[in-house]
C-alpha cells in the first residue's frame, strides 16, 4: 500500500490545487471519491468522504505502512494523521489532539474508531498485560458510548446528538496508561437498536460494570420506554394517568412506591410566599411537559453516570512524574459540524456556536502559532486575509449582552415571558450588531418568514433560527418532585444518580443553570483543553442522503465544504509553509541525496549543508530558511526528495553491508 498515487487520482493534498476555488476543490474531491480515494490531505489534516461501503484499507499492512512515517511518504489516510499526532506527542513530548467533525452520518464515529484502533495497534509492542487491559477498556468504552449515545426514541428518530471528547494518556514510552471522556449530550436518546445487545453487554462487563449496575441500566431504559408511551386524560377537571398498569410497572423498575410515581406525574410541590408547602395539580399539558422532562433527565443522568463509571475505570492511577516521566495526552474529539436545516432551532444554535468556538481555536492555533513560529525563526510572514470570527463568538456568549445572556434573563424573569418577547429583547440589545438581524429589524427580508426568526451571520454562512421553543429548551424543566422520587429509590445505583433529590422544596431556591449556559461552560472548558494541544483535523463529508457508495451529490457536498470552512483551511495552509524540519533532522534524512553532504558535509553550518541539498534538487524557490529549521511551502518538494531517498536506500544498504564484511 505504501506506493504513492498517480495523478489520475487527482491531487492528494488540496494545498496542491492550481487555484484555490470551490470549482477546483469540488472537482478534485469528486474525482477522488469516484476513484475510491476517500481521503485527501489539507496539510496535516485530512478530508474524508463517507464511502458507504467496506474499504480494504484498514488492515495490518496499512498500519505498518503508516507507522512512524512522514505524512508525505504515503497516500492520504486517517492513519497518516493519527501517526502525525502520535509522533508529535512521542518525539516532542507535546500534547496533541485530533478534531473530527462533520454532519450526521458523515463518518465521524467510524473515523474516530479507526484512529483509536490505529493508536492501539502501534503501541505496546511488548504486549504488557496492564497496557493491553487499558487499551481494551478504551476501545470497549467507545462501543458503550455509541450504544447509549447514538439511538432512536420511539417519538423521534433523530440520530445521536452528542459530541464526545476522549483524552488518552501515555507514558514516556508512548504506551497508553488511561484516559478520560467528556460528553456533550444535546438531546434525549434511548431505545437503542444500532448495537447488538450482546456486544454492549460484553463491553459493559469488560469495563467492569457489576451485575447490579447492568440490571439498573436496563431498568432505567425500560422506564424510559414506558414513559414514552404514557398518556394523561382529564376527567371532570382532574388529570389522570391513562392505564395505571404503567405506573406500577415504572415503580417496580425504579424501585419506588407506585403512589409516589403517580404523585410526581400529576402534582408538583411548591413553596408559597409565606413559606407554606402545598401540592399543586398539573394541567394535562403540564403533566405531559413534566413527563417529557423526566424522560429526558433519566436518560441524561444515566448517560452521565455511565461516562463517570468508565472514567473511574480508565483514570490514570498511581502516576508519579518522577518515576514515570512526562505523561502526555492525545485528545480525540468527535463532534457535530456546522448545521443548517430548513428549520433551525435551539440545538442548531448550540451546535453552531460550538463550531464558531472551534473555528476560533483553529484560527488562534494555526494562524497565531504559525505567525509566532515564523517570527521566532526570522521568516518573513506574508499576511493573509482571513475572517476572524471572534465577533460572532462574542455575539453569542458575551456576558450581559450576548444572546445566551438575553435568553437566560428571559428564563429567570418572573412572570410569563414568551419566546417572542425574548426575541424582542434580543432585537433591542443586538439590533446594531453586524452579524445579527431579525425579521422585525429588516421587514423587507422575505427569506425570514415570521416575526419569530432571527438570523446570525456565521463564519460559514447565514443561518436563520426560529426562536420558538428556545425558552422551554433553555430552562431546566424538571420538577423537584421527580428528583425526590428517584432519590428515594431503594435501588442504590439509581439513588446515586439523583443526589439533588434530597433537597426539600424550600431549599431549592437557587435557580439551576440554564441549558445554554451549561452548554457554553462545557464548550469553554473543551476549548481550554484543546487550546494547549497541537491540533490535527479530520473533516468528514457525507456524499449523499441515500447511503449510496456510488453517488456524489454535488450540491450536498458543496454545501458541506462551505460549512466546514474547507477553502479557508486550504488558504491558510497555502499561505503558510506546509512542512518544516529542523536542519539537523533534515540533514540526517536527506544527506545521502547530495554528493556534497554525503557521508558528512564539510560546510560551516548545517544550514549551509541543507541549502546545498535544496539547490541541488532545484526547489530553492519553494523554501525559506529559519534560524533553526527549513520551511517548505508545498509538500511536493519534499515528496521528490523522499522518492529519491527511497530509491537510494537499498543501494546504500548493500554498500554498507559490503563495508562491514570488509569487502570494500
Ligand atoms: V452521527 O452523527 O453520530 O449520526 P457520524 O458519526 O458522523 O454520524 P458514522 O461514523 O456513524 O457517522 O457513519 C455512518 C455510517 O456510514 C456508518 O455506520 C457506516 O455504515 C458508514 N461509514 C462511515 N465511515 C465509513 C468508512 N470509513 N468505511 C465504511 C463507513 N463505511
Ligand atoms: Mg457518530
Amino acid at each position: 500500500m505504501a506506493v504513492l498515487e498517480g495523478l489520475e487520482f487527482g491531487k492528494s493534498d488540496f494545498v496542491l490545487l492550481d487555484e484555490v476555488n470551490i470549482e477546483q476543490f469540488m472537482e478534485n474531491l469528486k474525482l477522488r471519491f469516484e476513484k475510491a480515494r476517500i481521503y485527501t490531505f489539507i496539510g496535516e489534516g485530512v478530508v474524508s468522504v463517507n464511502p458507504y461501503k467496506q474499504m480494504d484499507i484498514y488492515g495490518k499492512e496499512e498500519i505498518n505502512a503508516y507507522r512512524g512515517r512522514e505524512l508525505y511518504e504515503n497516500p492520504p489516510h486517517l492513519y497518516a494523521v493519527a501517526d502525525a499526532a502520535y509522533k508529535a506527542m512521542k518525539r516532542r513530548a507535546k500534547d496533541t489532539c485530533i478534531v473530527v467533525s462533520g454532519e450526521s452520518g458523515a463518518g465521524k464515529t467510524e473515523a474516530s474508531k479507526y484512529i483509536m484502533q490505529y493508536i492501539a495497534a502501534i503501541t505496546n509492542p511488548s504486549q504488557r498485560a496492564e497496557v493491553e487491559s487499558v487499551k481494551n477498556v478504551l476501545l470497549k468504552s467507545n462501543c458503550v458510548l455509541e450504544a447509549f449515545g447514538n439511538a432512536k426514541t420511539n417519538r423521534n428518530d433523530n440520530s445521536s446528538r452528542f459530541g464526545k471528547y476522549m483524552d488518552i494518556n501515555f507514558n514516556f514510552n508512548g504506551d497508553p496508561t488511561g484516559g478520560h471522556i467528556n460528553n456533550y449530550l444535546l438531546e434525549k436518546t434511548s431505545n437503542n437498536d444500532r448495537y447488538s445487545h450482546n456486544a454492549v453487554l460484553s463491553a459493559l462487563n469488560v469495563i467492569g460494570f457489576s451485575e447490579e449496575e447492568i440490571h439498573s441500566i436496563y431498568r432505567i431504559l425500560g422506564t424510559i420506554l414506558i414513559l414514552g408511551n404514557l398518556q394523561f386524560e382529564t376527567d371532570r377537571e382532574s388529570v389522570l394517568v391513562v392505564g395505571m398498569g404503567d405506573v406500577s410497572h415504572i415503580a417496580e423498575l425504579t424501585s419506588t412506591e407506585p403512589d409516589n410515581v403517580t404523585k410526581s406525574l400529576l402534582y408538583r410541590t411548591v413553596a408559597t410566599g409565606g413559606g407554606e408547602v402545598i401540592e399543586k395539580g398539573h394541567s394535562e399539558k403540564e403533566a405531559c411537559f413534566g413527563r417529557d422532562a423526566f424522560t429526558k433527565a433519566l436518560y441524561e443522568r444515566l448517560f452521565g453516570w455511565i461516562v463517570g463509571r468508565i472514567n473511574a475505570v480508565i483514570e490514570v492511577k498511581d502516576y508519579n512524574p518522577v518515576l514515570h516521566g512526562k505523561n502526555t495526552v492525545i485528545g480525540v474529539l468527535d463532534i457535530y459540524g456546522f448545521e443548517i436545516f430548513d428549520n433551525n432551532s435551539f440545538e442548531q444554535f448550540c451546535i453552531n456556536y460550538c463550531n464558531e468556538k472551534l473555528q476560533q481555536l483553529f484560527i488562534q492555533l494555526i494562524l497565531c502559532q504559525e505567525q509566532d513560529e515564523y517570527r521566532r525563526e526570522g521568516i518573513i510572514w506574508q499576511h493573509i486575509d482571513y475572517f476572524n470570527n471572534q465577533i460572532i463568538v462574542d455575539l453569542v456568549e458575551q456576558p450581559h449582552k450576548g444572546i445566551i445572556s438575553v435568553l437566560d434573563e428571559a428564563c429567570l424573569s418572573v412572570g410569563k415571558v414568551t419566546d417572542t418577547v425574548c426575541l424582542e429583547s434580543m432585537d433591542v440589545k443586538l439590533g446594531q450588531h453586524p452579524h445579527y438581524t431579525s425579521r422585525k429589524l429588516t421587514p423587507s427580508d422575505k427569506t425570514m418568514e415570521f416575526h419569530r426568526d432571527f438570523r446570525i451571520r456565521h463564519y460559514a454562512g447565514d443561518v436563520t433560527y426560529s426562536v420558538e421553543g428556545f425558552l422551554d429548551k433553555n430552562k431546566d424543566p424538571l420538577f423537584q418532585d421527580f428528583k425526590r422520587l428517584m432519590f428515594n429509590s431503594s435501588n442504590p445505583v439509581m439513588k446515586e444518580m439523583w443526589p439533588d433529590g434530597q433537597l426539600s422544596i424550600t431549599e431549592v431556591t437557587k435557580r439551576p443553570l440554564t441549558a445554554a449556559t451549561l452548554f457554553k461552560n462545557s464548550i469553554v472548558a473543551l476549548v481550554e483543553k484543546l487550546s494547549c494541544k497541537e491540533p490535527y483535523y479530520v473533516r468528514c463529508i457525507k456524499p449523499n442522503d441515500i447511503k449510496s457508495p456510488a453517488l456524489f451529490d454535488d450540491a450536498r457536498c458543496q454545501h458541506q465544504v462551505a460549512y466546514l470552512g474547507l477553502l479557508e483551511n486550504v488558504r491558510v495552509r497555502r499561505a503558510g509553509f506546509a512542512c518544516r524540519q529542523a536542519y539537523t533532522r533534515f540533514l540526517q534524512r536527506y544527506k545521502m541525496t547530495c554528493e556534497n553532504t554525503w557521508p558528512n558535509h564539510l560546510m560551516g553550518t548545517d544550514r549551509e549543508a541543507v541549502e546545498a541539498i535544496v539547490t541541488q534538487h532545484g526547489f530553492q524557490d519553494d523554501v525559506a530558511y529559519g534560524h533553526t529549521m527549513l520551511f517548505v511551502r508545498t509538500p511536493k518538494s519534499l515528496f521528490t526528495l523522499e522518492q529519491e531517498r527511497a530509491a537510494l536506500v537499498p543501494v546504500l544498504v548493500l554498500f554498507l553491508q559490503k563495508v562491514w564484511r570488509g569487502a570494500l
